[in-house]
């Protein structure tokens, strides 16, 4: 199958070239009215007529001539071009050798017009950015990044760089990561709320049903990074699943961190009495669906009588980006501070830690990346991050 572009100022004028070029067999695929000059012409927007047609089989050079021919006499006559000529039955081997090299160069053609008209839809109607800047059009794009966040930092680099600078690959790539950095929103867990000086700083972890909330509790709890040598109590909320109690105790008992469990939203004011002289409280809340209104009223409950400010929003990143902007904007009924995203082993793409930064104004503090308690967890890091984007192929967690 061909298919080819044709523009013109007018549609009669586009369907006169399609047909001039491909004969009346031509399928017109798509037609549109389209900005000359596209995405980055800050010129006054001018209109041409766009058509895409395909012609199901390739036409010989020859019979492609008979078919210019033939429009180009039917136009000036005002008729109809005919429909291919019959094929010739006396045929000379010697043509035939001709017409396969014809076709070989044709197909050869056929396919880098394809490829351009992939990357074409690849790019979204980005047809003019600069060739040093699509390798990290694409990558971005195949990495989950919103297309709205990727648009933003080629068209900055595009203001920002001048005539030669674009062939500086180097300094093309140091543009890119530092973008995506400004865009990256962190921040480690000590500074949320760190006025707060009385008693244990209370830490809730809430979020959707099997993100990692309870594992990365433990992790959090267990792993020296986080709170070193202080005195880190536990209280489960989630009483639902008599194996996520049990999962907690286990932990608790192996460590030797003490853990209350808690069956009433108010008997959180009880369980934090006796941690009074901690330094952090970690709390596990039952997961919530975001939208199932009654949980999430009794999730506030809990909030509201541990008087609890730290509500961390725990986010696996293998939930696809539509499901986790909507869990972001409902989650932010409990005013989360912080989030924490979970199974970054199980990706292929990390563009969800960038969307969340750019569209919701909370500092991602963790990341967590294995079932490995307490090891799969590390403070959410810019520079890692940024890499990880671009070239997820290489992360490798440690
Ligand atoms: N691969 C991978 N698995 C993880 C990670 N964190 C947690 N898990 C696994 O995810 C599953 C669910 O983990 P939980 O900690 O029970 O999740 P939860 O959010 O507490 O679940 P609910 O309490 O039921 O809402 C378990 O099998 C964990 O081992 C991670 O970073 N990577
Ligand atoms: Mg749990």
């Amino acid at each position: 199958m061909i298919i080819r572009k044709f523009r013109a100022a007018t549609m009669r004028e586009a369907m006169y070239k399609v047909k001039n070029e491909l004969g009346e067999d031509a399928i017109i695929l798509k037609s549109e009215k389209v900005a000359n000059g596209g995405v980055f012409d800050f010129s006054e927007t001018k209109y041409e007529y766009e058509i895409t047609a395909a012609l199901d089989k390739l036409p010989l050079k020859k019979d492609l001539g008979n078919l210019k021919r033939t429009a180009t006499v039917s136009k000036i006559a005002g008729e109809t071009p005919k429909a291919n000529k019959a094929p010739n039955l006396d045929r000379n081997p010697a043509d035939d050798k001709f017409k396969f090299i014809d076709l070989k160069t044709d197909l050869k053609n056929i396919g880098s017009k394809l490829d351009n008209m992939a990357n074409h839809i690849k790019y979204n109607e980005m047809p003019n950015l600069p060739s040093t800047l699509v390798p990290y059009y694409i990558r971005m794009k195949n990495n989950f990044v919103e297309e709205k966040i990727i648009k933003d930092i080629m068209m900055k680099i595009y203001m920002d760089f001048k005539g030669e600078e674009f062939n500086d690959k180097n300094l093309i790539e140091k543009a890119v990561i530092n973008l995506i950095k400004k865009k990256l929103n962190t921040a480690p867990l000590e500074e949320a709320n760190a006025e707060k000086m009385v008693g244990p700083k209370v830490i809730a972890l809430v979020g959707p049903t099997g993100v990692g909330k309870t594992t990365t509790l433990a992790k959090l709890a267990f792993n020296d990074k986080f709170f070193g040598k202080k005195k880190v109590g536990l209280i489960t909320a989630d009483t639902y699943r008599v194996a996520a109690v049990e999962q907690l105790k286990t932990y608790s008992n192996i460590t030797q961190i003490p853990l209350e469990v808690i069956y009433q939203p108010d008997q959180i004011r009880y369980a934090l009495r006796k941690f009074e002289n901690f330094d952090v409280v970690l709390v596990d809340t039952a997961g919530r669906s975001q939208r199932n209104l009654q949980q999430m009223s009794e999730l506030k409950k809990i909030l509201y009588h541990g008087g609890i400010i730290d509500t961390y929003l725990v986010l696996s990143i293998t939930t696809r980006n539509e499901d986790q902007a909507d869990i972001l904007k409902r989650f932010s009924a409990v005013n989360f501070n912080r989030i924490i995203f979970t199974k970054l082993d199980e990706t292929s793409g990390f563009g969800g830690l960038l969307n969340s930064s750019s569209n919701y104004n909370v500092p991602i503090s963790v990341i967590t990346y294995g079932q490995n308690v307490p090891d799969d967890i590390d403070l959410a890091d810019k520079d890692k991050i940024s890499k990880m984007i671009l070239w997820p192929e290489k992360v490798e967690f440690s």
